[in-house]
């Protein structure tokens, strides 16, 4: 067996560098187990480039201070090398004892505890129970999509706050750990009982910048070393026994010790309030076989196009029907039949939006529907041209006007399927219910805010700071996960040195050891994202059993496809892990990854999760568009991202989750700047945001 697959049975990866760098010397200069042994002392999973020079260099194979660019810039995986280099550079800044992320003075704080801010109804405007908004930290952006969207409920302030106040936190020189908003710590800062429980494990945490430090465990690391030789193939020894993991030992951390029970006393409303949801929207629920080939002959690609095809014609039906319940939308004729056409009446074709362009005169379309393609033109100067932007490749729109004789169609109106202006209100309920809408917890990343998800338990376990925090946890009735709930492996270049749990297995576990912790009588329901062990194209049905088997066992849970729909107390939520954002932020202009509401209210007039084939989001060729928001909801929660940020579209309240992780080496080169540890609580009568609490003051790296 060669380095690379050596190293691999013993859980460590190669990167190109460091192979080209150590495979010369390897057993020769060096043995397996001295690799191991020396990475292992730098806490490193992956033996890079950096590694592998100053370990030679130890061993005296290379002189000390060996340059390292010929192999960075000359080889793929320079970059890669490059970034852990700087990671490298930052450890001893993020790992930090929990006493030091504790805002200082908290010992001091009176009973205000966690932020909880509360928007009165529709009204936009906020009563927060002890802690100051401030106003300043809006987001420069919203006049424009304050009124495209019928008006904010009060969104915005909060979001935006996450923004400014991270680069401020940055900015600012001393101290690192004063938040703008400054939300006081509780009372006390209860030690979190996971410090003990781990601790007896004697498990250490073996990622760099790892949470190790938090729980302050250590490994037993300084064992006595036992030169005992294994042989591989042809004899060749291969390691040393004590450097093969066995099996039930662990270099980290499934938080197995961390156990909670409600507060003594705590007394829950809502297990006194009758249970009322349903699953009305789940993916698992619809057969999605692919279609056959008629004979033997039949070749994969034209099933494949057969089956894409399929799936246009799906979305063409339900988007037809759709934009039909739009009065306006009348005389519709099939785009084959317009050169027929011997009236000077206006017709209306509904199609697939293929391609669209500027011309120096207005916008040109090219639109197909079941019968035919056409072009579709529309002056710049009609009102309804500036919708222009806001359609996405292969969105369904409505065009009226009259066809020319060079098979171009002139448009005078454009529709989008958009949402009714107006809902009817449904019927009150008899007691005040809330659900908490939670996304992105990325469990198994060493960026996962452990300690602030842990100190939310705790919260939902009746250890609340106020009355206000009190009437809040014990009407709770509901939690739901949008999807990524764990950080899952090989995702993005370079996540192995940010894995505090580096198997997939294990992070399930670790996931479903925290949610035990949520009290019995809220019922939670968890879909996949894109990190899961899931189908990563869209439509996800769910997790794969084999590896998340741990949450599938969880008691009072719900498994739930990503996009699902519940209906909560007769209200229904759309909740969608949110990749169709991606697309938005890269194709309609003014748009950012900064504000997914906003993005994702592009989505919901488009009426689709993820219009546009062939981009960064990956789409089934199912034999049904199940992507198509065929239902207004009354709620609709993303994540994705990692920013909370919320607001009303016509009605339907717009909620992107935010995230539990801190941000990662991967979000800092692509400038995404996270709001994590924010808890949305929704008033399911109302279906919109009650008040939001804050644990991001728990969260390393913030
Ligand atoms: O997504 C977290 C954030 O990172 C979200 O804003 C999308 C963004 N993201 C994810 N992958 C990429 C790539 N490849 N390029 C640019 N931005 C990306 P998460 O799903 O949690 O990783
Ligand atoms: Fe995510
Ligand atoms: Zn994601």
């Amino acid at each position: 067996m060669g380095l690379v697959e050596d190293l691999m049975s013993n859980r460590y990866l190669i990167t190109p560098a460091a192979y080209y760098l150590l495979e010369g010397h390897y057993r020769k200069d060096f043995t397996l187990a001295e690799l191991v042994k020396f990475a292992k002392t730098r806490g490193k999973f992956v033996v890079d480039a950096v590694v592998a020079r100053e370990f030679l260099e130890e061993k005296g194979v290379l002189p000390r201070g060996t340059p390292l660019e010929k192999f960075v810039s000359s080889i793929p995986g320079g970059a890669d090398e490059n970034r852990s280099l700087s990671s490298d550079s930052e450890e001893s800044t993020v790992e930090q004892p929990l006493s030091a992320v504790t805002p200082e003075g908290s010992s001091e704080q009176d009973d205000t505890g966690n932020l909880v801010a509360a928007p009165s109804e529709g009204s936009g405007t906020y009563i927060s129970t002890g802690i100051p908004l401030k106003s300043g930290e809006e987001p420069p952006h919203t006049d424009q999509s304050e009124a495209e969207s019928g008006g904010f409920t009060g969104g915005k302030s909060y979001v935006s706050t996450g923004t400014p106040e991270a680069e401020s936190v940055e900015d600012a020189p001393e101290p690192i750990h004063e938040p703008l908003q400054s939300p006081p710590a509780p009372e006390t800062t209860p030690p979190l009982p996971v410090e003990e429980g781990l601790s007896e494990n004697g498990y250490s945490n073996g990622a760099p910048n790892g949470n190790g430090g938090v729980n302050g465990y250590e490994s037993g690391d300084d064992e006595e070393f036992k030169p005992k030789v294994i042989y591989g193939d042809y004899g060749v020894p291969i390691a040393y026994e004590e450097e093969v993991p066995g099996s039930e030992k662990k270099a980290y951390t499934v938080y197995e010790g961390f156990s909670l029970s409600p507060k003594e006393g705590f007394h829950y409303r809502a297990p006194e309030i009758p249970d009322d949801w349903q699953v009305v929207f789940d993916v698992k629920n619809f057969k999605l076989s692919p279609p056959k080939a008629k004979n033997a002959n039949g070749k994969d690609g034209e099933i494949i196009v057969k089956a894409y095809s399929n799936l246009f014609k799906s979305r063409l039906k339900k988007m037809k029907r759709i934009l039909r319940e739009n009065p306006e939308v009348g005389g519709v004729i099939d785009i084959g039949k317009l050169s027929y056409l011997r009236t000077d009446e206006d017709v209306t074709i509904i199609g697939l939006v293929n391609s669209k362009r500027e011309t120096p005169k207005g916008y040109m379309f090219e639109v197909e529907d079941s019968t035919g393609i056409i072009k579709v033109f529309i002056n710049r100067r009609n009102e309804d041209a500036k919708k222009f932007f806001q359609i996405m490749p292969d969105a369904v729109v409505a065009f009226r006007g009259r066809p020319s004789g060079r098979n171009i169609f002139f448009a005078n109106r454009m529709y989008i399927p958009d949402v009714p202006k107006f809902r009817k209100s449904k019927p009150p309920l008899e007691e005040k219910v809330y659900a908490v809408l939670l996304s992105d917890l990325h469990v198994g990343s060493n960026k996962f805010c452990e300690t602030a998800f842990m100190r939310f338990l705790e919260w939902l376990n009746g250890e609340v700071n106020n009355r206000a925090e009190e009437e809040l946890v014990s009407r709770i009735k509901y939690l739901v996960l949008a999807g990524d709930v764990v950080d899952g492996v090989g995702i993005y270049p370079g996540q192995y040195d940010e894995l505090a749990i580096p198997d997939i297995f294990d992070q399930y576990e670790a996931l479903a050891n925290l949610l035990k912790n949520v009290p019995e009588h809220i019922h939670t329901f968890i879909g996949p994202g894109n990190h899961d062990a899931a189908r990563t194209a869209l439509p996800q049905p769910g997790f794969y059993e084999e590896y998340a088997r741990p949450i599938f066992k969880l008691k009072n849970t719900t498994i739930i496809s990503n996009p699902a729909v519940l209906r909560l107390h007769g209200r229904d939520f759309l909740i969608y892990h949110g990749r169709g954002i991606e697309d938005v932020v890269n194709m309609i202009p003014n748009r950012s990854h900064h504000r997914p509401a906003e993005a994702t209210v592009d989505l919901l007039k488009l009426r689709h999760l993820a219009p546009t084939f062939g981009e960064k989001v990956p789409i089934a060729p199912d034999p049904e568009d199940l992507l198509v928001i065929e239902n207004v909801p009354d709620l609709f929660q993303t994540g994705h991202v990692h920013v909370m940020e919320y607001q009303t579209y016509n009605g339907v309240f717009v909620i992107n989750a935010g995230t539990w992780q801190a941000q990662t080496e991967f979000q800092k080169m692509v400038n995404i700047i996270p709001t994590p540890a924010r808890v949305p609580i929704i008033d399911v009568e109302t279906a919109k945001l009650r008040a939001v609490v804050h644990f991001d003051q728990f969260c390393e790296g913030v």
